[in-house]
């Protein structure tokens, strides 16, 4: 038993998935994985000269706690193998914590490497030194970038600027010598709105529609790559692509109060390369670049799509020796006047590849059906003469007659054209667009063209699946399938509002509670962290903050539900990934925004400023956009001060993290006093009911701790009884209601409700959706009937809090917010009439958790992972904590688990990291 349990340990550690290069120097019963900086995993050019360090632990058994650490920085790869932290060596420091250890050796500076290797001591033994990670400083500061912006300030003669403007893009070319042994290159670039980087012909990096967007007269962000293997000794040539993206928006010009235009696509570029010899030189964009605008891309705009002449193209432009003797001198131009930044969250990539599932002709034309909403573009092979045009239009639905449906597109043309050089099979895909599409209207393809001809590709932020779900009800499966399509389609360096139609824009309020619910099924912690940057530069001297950040539509308007996402994200952060600092960061500027609101608009004790209300509830006819009955809206007044009192106490919560305990007492008060002004003014203790008794009138008080002692009971039943009676059974929520709906049913003991919702199949529900062909998740209830002006078929706001009752409350996986990150875990599933099971996974930053349980007759089985330097609170249902079983003997007699208390009709046990299978009898 003893050799076979050691055989076991040692393959565990063997198969372990390890980062980084080099092996491990052991293979001791407890090793470290997954070494990350910032969250990354060997970044490059990273903005921090303090970045945070992370790793998991792995190990076979139960119970394993990390009691020290240490950690070993080194400015070359051997000096790391050798032991000699010569730019850190912390000594072992006792500490369980795992997550975000702050570098603290030697300054790093710009453009310097970091290696470094890290060995933990648990209670079950020590492992040894873990592989290693490397990660390069970036360019720290703005002196450190050499070179001037290039570019061209104007349009060119075949370029028209309209309202649906037609820039081409930009292509810019250097040579250069490399003069010695090269050791080590890093390119540095910014190029806007959007670049493709080559080098010697090679395209560098897999992403795409890079960099993110920002408000560029705030901020800009730089990608940097390891560039050591593109090199050549001797001729080298670097080229780049400009995109406009969100840069140049001229387009939109036409509505200039409102839509923010930045300029013409420029580029500034570093090249630092180090010889062996300790010697460096910088290739930096200066005047000896060229420039051309006369290539294949003859028009790109993220609305409008792409233009394409092959006939066009210019063979081997960005390697050394092209002939560009036609192309002009690049030109100085303006610099976009926003501070420099490491991009620190992941950049877009075509992270899948899904067929057509069926073409049909439609008169003259074609209609694709990729079988799927989603966002990114076609690729195109074809075959054809030289100057053949093929014409893509984009489209969420086909009209009944069969024809595309572009309706709800607005303005937004979403038409891709490729014309064709006549070089036998060619293929083509976009480079600086992407439509928000199910079907493809398909003209000018010579000959007949099959499913075979086409790729989608899906294109978004290129993070990690952390989650998967699934149940015993094939509806809840099928919304969740559609929830991932959607929240997938709507990561675009930024979350936005939907992906096809002319907005995109990264309104705050449709992710107040969503961004948590993605945080299961994506790790979304750079985007999201990167994002509050965003609201933060977006942030007005006197603390107002817009509906949209970056702020490309000015959206000042001063609402509390919309803005208050600034506070909520951050708090999403340091509850599912731990991320103190972005609350450490925004603190300030959040705490200004509060008391900006409620000294501006605070009337009768109450806070009296809102816009939207619970928005986008199912309205009374199924044509309408937003209900106009005033039964089924909820008071603004109502709505922003009870989110006030929420983001109070969320403030006063992040004042105490940081030790600011006089604004936690502050906030804690105003909480206080508010709730008093609300109570008096909006609820009736007779009839157990808050305003004119909407849910969400009455659900915000109840989860918001708002309703007075001993009135609680009475508030669930008047929501009960508003849902099974009044609404048959239904939803009656906006995106504020839902946001908190389900699990505030299920937390007031009312999960069979919640569960109705959760599967019911006809008007209003999400069931209602896929019933009508939806695959992703509709802007409104009625997205089937509703004027088209405002229908997304894409939009994930209606969630709610769909996503988060899934994981926690239906599988059970949650954070406990007293020990965030998953460092305690709270698995405590309900037991619902109608579910037999639930199978979940998340790769959390701890390392993996997994919830499946299974009943039948009588009998409740559950299985559950707990990573390492982790425990999990198990609520079984039981009568008893007799009739638990963990394994074949009774729980709380096995290794590393006990047995706490009995709480109603559970069990509760302690449980450190492992594998445990639990039984009782119901
Ligand atoms: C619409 C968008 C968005 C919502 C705003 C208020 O334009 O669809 O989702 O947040 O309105």
């Amino acid at each position: 038993m003893k050799y076979k349990s050691i055989i076991c340990l040692i393959f565990s550690v063997l198969t372990l998935p390890l980062a980084g290069w080099g092996k491990p120097e052991t293979t001791q019963a407890v090793s470290v994985v997954k070494l990350r900086t910032e969250l990354l995993n060997n970044p490059v050019g990273i903005d921090a000269t303090q970045p945070r360090l992370s790793w998991n632990i792995a190990g076979a058994g139960r119970g394993i706690r990390q009691t020290a650490w240490q950690i070993i920085a080194a400015s070359s790869p051997e000096k790391l193998a050798s032991g000699q932290g010569d730019l850190w060596n912390s000594g072992k420091v006792e500490s369980d914590q795992s997550l975000h250890i702050r570098y603290s050796g030697a300054a790093l500076k710009s453009n310097t490497h970091c290696y470094w290797k890290v060995k933990v001591w648990t209670n079950k033994g020590e492992s040894g030194w873990s592989n290693s990670a490397s990660l390069t400083v970036g360019l720290l500061n703005y002196v450190d970038w050499k070179g001037r912006w290039i570019g061209a300030d104007h349009g060119f003669p075949w370029d028209s600027e309209t309202q649906w403007s037609r820039l081409s893009a930009r292509y810019l070319r250097k040579e250069f010598d490399t003069k010695k042994e090269v050791k080590h290159a890093t390119a540095y670039i910014i190029g806007l709105g959007l670049y493709e980087l080559y080098l010697n012909g090679q395209k560098v990096g897999d992403q795409v529609l890079a960099p993110g967007p920002t408000d560029y007269l705030k901020g800009v962000k730089y990608n940097a790559f390891d560039v050591t293997g593109f090199l050549k000794a001797g001729k080298n040539a670097v080229g780049t692509v400009l995109g406009n993206g969100r840069y140049y928006t001229m387009r939109q010009k036409y509505k200039p109060y409102k839509i923010k235009t930045f300029g013409y696509p420029k580029l500034l570029f570093n090249l630092i390369i180090e010889y062996k010899d300790g010697s460096s030189e910088t290739v930096v964009s200066d005047e000896s670049w060229k420039l051309t605008a006369d290539g294949p891309i003859r028009s790109n705009n993220e609305y409008d799509g792409e233009e394409y002449d092959a006939r066009k193209e210019m063979p081997g432009w960005s390697t050394p020796g092209f002939n560009d003797s036609k192309w002009q001198e690049a030109e100085f131009v303006q610099e976009p006047g926003g501070t420099y930044e490491a991009q620190m969250n992941e950049n877009m990539k075509v992270m899948a590849t899904i067929k057509p599932v069926s073409i049909r002709k439609q008169g003259a034309k074609y209609i694709l059906d990729m079988g799927q909403n989603f966002a990114g573009w076609l690729r195109l092979r074809v075959k054809g003469a030289k100057g053949d045009s093929v014409k893509l239009r984009f489209g969420e639905n086909v009209q009944p007659n069969g024809e595309l449906y572009v309706r709800n597109l607005r303005d937004a043309r979403s038409t891709d054209v490729y014309v064709l050089k006549g070089a036998g099979q060619e293929s083509w895909e976009p480079a600086f667009i992407y439509h928000g599409f199910r079907f493809v209207e398909v003209s000018g393809y010579p000959g007949t063209p099959t499913i075979n001809d086409f790729d989608g590709r899906v294109v978004y932020d290129d993070m990690k699946n952390t989650g998967t779900f699934s149940t015993s009800d094939a509806t809840v499966n099928q919304i969740y399938k559609n929830a991932y399509w959607g929240i997938l389609s709507n990561y675009k360096g930024m979350p936005v509002d939907c992906p096809q139609r002319n907005e995109r824009q990264p309104w705050l309020g449709d992710r107040t509670t969503g961004s948590y619910g993605e945080s299961f099924v994506f790790d979304n912690s750079r985007l999201y962290a990167k994002w509050l940057d965003d609201i933060h530069q977006s942030q007005k001297e006197d603390g107002s903050i817009p509906d949209v950040a970056p702020a490309f539509w000015r959206y000042y308007g001063d609402n509390v539900t919309w803005p208050a996402t600034y506070i909520t994200v951050a708090e999403m952060l340091y509850r599912q990934y731990g991320d103190l600092e972005s609350i450490r960061k925004h603190y300030d500027p959040m705490k200004k925004w509060m008391d900006y609101m409620a000294g501006k608009y605070t009337q009768d004790g109450l806070i009296i400023k809102d816009k939207y209300g619970d928005w986008c509830v199912p309205p009374e006819s199924k044509e309408l956009i937003h209900s106009r009955d005033p039964k089924r809206q909820t008071d603004g007044v109502l709505i922003a001060s009870a989110t006030y009192i929420r983001l109070s106490s969320i403030m006063e919560d992040f004042a105490r993290l940081l030790g600011k305990d006089q604004d936690a007492a502050d906030f804690a008060k105003r909480a206080e006093t508010i709730r008093q002004a609300f109570n008096k003014k909006f609820f009736d203790e007779s009839k157990g009911q808050y305003s004119n008794n909407t849910i969400t009138a009455n659900l915000l008080p109840l989860v918001h701790g708002i309703v007075p002692e001993g009135s609680r009971d009475k508030l669930v039943k008047s929501i009960a009884d508003k849902i099974l009676v009044e609404n048959k059974g239904h939803i009656g929520t906006g995106v504020i209601g839902t946001q908190w709906l389900m699990r505030g049913l299920s937390e007031y003991g009312r999960a069979d409700i919640a569960f109705r919702l959760a599967t019911n199949r006809d008007y209003p529900s999400w069931g209602y959706m896929i019933d009508n062909g939806a695959t992703t998740i509709w802007e409104l209830w009625n997205g089937n009937t509703a004027n088209p002006t405002m229908n997304s078929a894409n939009h994930v706001m209606l969630l709610g809090d769909l996503i988060i009752w899934y994981y926690e409350n239906v599988a059970g996986i949650k954070s406990d917010p007293a020990a965030p990150a998953f460092k305690r875990i709270l698995m405590k599933p309900d037991m619902i009439e109608g579910l037999q099971s639930a199978s979940a996974s998340y790769e959390s930053v701890q390392g993996m958790i997994k919830s499946e349980w299974k009943r039948s007759s009588g009998t409740f089985s559950w299985t559950i992972t707990v990573p390492a330097n982790t425990s999990a609170m198990v609520y079984i249902p039981a009568k008893s904590a007799e009739q638990v079983k963990e394994g074949k003997k009774k729980a709380g007699l096995t290794e590393g688990v006990k047995f706490l208390r009995m709480e109603g009709n559970r069990a509760v046990f302690e449980v450190g990291s492992g594998n445990y299978s639990f039984t009782s009898t119901l």
